[in-house]
């Protein structure tokens, strides 16, 4: 490891201890941005990279809920707002029981240099609770975010930090916590993204992740004149965005064989077409079911506990969750012809299966670029309830797709190393770091 790296991270883990995933997302930024700050030493004198990876503020409070038997039950609450250099913080919320304050600094971290490639004027926040909504009545999911925007209420706002979806929050969550916060302040305002069209959504919102995670791909296919036509697709994860990027791959001629969840995974070599997408929709937003009925329903192969990395396919779209790829299964997927990796997920991939992709130079587009689609389209969504006019869908799509583009740019021009190879990890991160970096150099010592 370079040695300014290693005291870098030294100090980070000192800092924060107990927290892995904060520390290797950390890890992976400041080996990119190391050599990039010792050339540009105004960053360095600043201590830029030392400011960013501490964060503003964290607020962690109590919500105390009531449960359908009439049970008090607790959970913790957390936000973290990261980074308001070039904007309020923006970001996610995150509910699942493994939820911890490592697990959202690292979200957090990761989502002030995502929201800085977009060219939108958002600052990075992310969020959430230990909360588990599976197996939860919605009435209970509702008295639950209602408790948890009691308490957050007063920190947030339209122009200070302003909320999403994210892993175990979707529409019906977005309705609860947008519903209290309007009662307890009094306001109807664009202090959530996600809303429902009816109520100031923007058209594409829930898409958005997973169609630009697709776009992004065919931007970095096109560096190599291909496509995804044809492709046979990996895709983990059956939620919001493995949904979304699926819908996507099959309108541009992709295949998708694979889909999990946190059980197991379903391998359908026949494709998961429209009609059998539809029937996945329903089954995980509105009967709450797991991926397993789909092997019944469809009459395919489901593997228990395991991952789709050891199917063959062409390209893949790691959905589901951080760390879900470690070293073998990266090799697994190059050995079976793999060439593209676009990841809808943050961080899906552990630091050795990067090495991996890196050593075989093959279309690596990593989360904090590639699934930079849904908070692109977020920021739209702050865009439209501000000038209180709603776009056309066509509208909406066409700048998710321009922004998708700017991004592969922006990769491409800070990314670009010898014989024409393009580091998206390199790009995606310096390319996010100096607009926030000089901003806080213009904002001083703040
Ligand atoms: P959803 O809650 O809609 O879906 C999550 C999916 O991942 C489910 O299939 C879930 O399975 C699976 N999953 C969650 N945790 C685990 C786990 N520990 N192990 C295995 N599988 C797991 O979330 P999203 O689709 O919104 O989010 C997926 C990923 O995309 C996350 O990394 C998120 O941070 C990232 N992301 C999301 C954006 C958005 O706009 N929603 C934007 C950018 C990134 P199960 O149902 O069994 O829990
Ligand atoms: O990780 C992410 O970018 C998100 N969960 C979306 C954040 C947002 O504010 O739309």
């Amino acid at each position: 490891m370079d040695p300014i790296v290693e005291q870098f991270m030294a100090k980070i883990q000192a800092k924060n201890p107990a927290e892995p995933e904060f520390h290797q997302a950390v890890h992976e930024v400041a080996e990119s941005l190391i050599p990039f700050i010792e050339e540009n030493p105004k960053y360095k004198h600043a201590k830029i990279l030392e400011r960013i990876a501490e964060p503003e503020r964290i607020l962690i409070f109590r919500i105390p809920w009531l449960d359908d038997k009439g049970e008090i039950q607790i959970n913790r609450g957390f936000r973290i707002e990261m980074n308001s250099a070039i904007g309020p913080y923006k970001g996610g919320l995150r509910f699942h029981p493994t939820v911890n304050l490592g697990i959202l600094k690292f979200l957090a971290f990761e989502q002030v240099f995502k929201n800085s490639l977009t060219t939108l004027p958002m600052g990075g926040g992310k969020g959430g609770s230990d909360f588990d909504p599976k197996g939860k009545s919605d009435n209970e999911v509702m008295r639950f975010c209602q408790s948890f925007m009691t308490e957050l209420s007063r920190h947030i706002g339209p122009n200070t930090d302003v909320l999403a979806g994210d892993i175990g929050v979707g529409g019906r969550e977005i309705g609860f916590l947008f519903g209290q916060y309007k009662r307890i302040r009094n306001e109807f305002t664009g202090v959530l993204t996600g809303k429902a069209l009816e109520w100031g959504g923007s058209f594409i919102r829930p898409e958005a992740t997973g169609y630009g995670a697709v776009y992004f791909a065919e931007e970095m296919l096109k560096t190599r004149e291909d496509s995804l036509k044809g492709k046979t697709c990996l895709v983990s994860g059956s939620g919001n965005v493995a949904q979304f990027a699926t819908e996507k791959i099959n309108e541009l001629g992709g295949k998708v064989v694979t889909f999990s969840d946190s059980t197991g995974f379903i391998y359908d070599p026949d494709g998961i077409d429209a009609a059998k997408l539809a029937w996945v929709m329903e089954l995980k937003n509105n009967r709450r079911g797991r991926i397993k009925e789909y092997a019944e329903k469809y009459g395919c192969e489901y593997h228990e506990g395991e991952r789709p990395w050891g199917i063959k396919g062409d390209a893949a779209f790691p959905s589901a969750t951080e760390n879900e790829i470690n070293e073998k299964d990266a090799k697994k997927l190059i050995n079976n012809g793999c060439t593209v990796i676009c990841e809808g997920a943050n961080m899906p991939s552990m630091p050795e299966a990067i090495e991996v992709y890196m050593e075989h130079k093959i279309l690596y587009g990593p989360g904090k670029a590639a699934n930079a689609g849904g908070v692109a389209i977020s920021g739209l969504e702050m865009t439209q309830n501000s000038i209180r006019l709603p776009w056309t869908r066509e509208e909406v799509d066409a700048r998710l797709q321009q922004i998708m583009k700017n991004i592969h740019e922006t990769c491409v021009k800070f990314g670009s190393e010898e014989e024409g190879y393009v580091n998206y990890v390199k790009g995606a991160n310096i390319g996010g770091f100096v607009k926030v970096a000089n901003a806080m150099l213009a904002q001083g010592a703040v």
